[in-house]
């Protein structure tokens, strides 16, 4: 079975919506693996988002990223990654459609509540990454 790593950022436990979230990966059938509660220092933060690493937004992601805590979890499920993706929503505010985590609760580009894995080599990237090799 298929497993991919979720984080709520820092804006979705200030906004009370980690509960909201897991609610709805568990009323899918996922299953969660691993759930863990971190402020992440910057050398997480900057190895997680390393991809971004030449991008103009990459120091103020990292800086957003560590400005409190998260829920970093592992799910499992069919078809996982995709199927999280899409419950979460596209990146693009105007693009995140009603029904999805983002196009139900931010407007905002930063502030997107909700990081899931795109491809299963991120996948086990981040998962080693936050919870050591599984
Ligand atoms: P993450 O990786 O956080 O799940 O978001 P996405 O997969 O949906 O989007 P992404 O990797 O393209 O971007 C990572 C993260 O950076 C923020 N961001 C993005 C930003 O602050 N400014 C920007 O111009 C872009 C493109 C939002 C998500």
């Amino acid at each position: 079975m298929e497993k991919t790593f979720i984080m709520v950022k820092p804006d979705g436990l200030e906004r009370r919506l980690t509960g909201e979230i897991i609610r709805r990966f568990e009323n899918r059938g996922l299953i969660l693996q691993e759930m863990k509660m971190l402020t992440p220092d910057r050398t997480l933060a900057e190895a997680h988002y390393a991809v971004h690493r030449e991008r103009p937004f990459f120091g103020e992601l990292v800086s957003f990223i560590t400005s409190g805590p998260v829920v970093a979890m592992v799910w499992e499920g069919p078809d996982v990654i995709k199927l999280t993706r899409t419950m979460i929503g596209a990146t693009k505010p105007a693009e995140a459609l009603p029904g999805t985590i983002r196009g139900d609760y931010t407007a905002e580009l930063q502030k997107n509540l909700i990081h899931g894995s795109d491809s299963p080599e991120s996948a086990q990237y981040e998962i080693d990454l936050w919870f050591g090799s599984k």
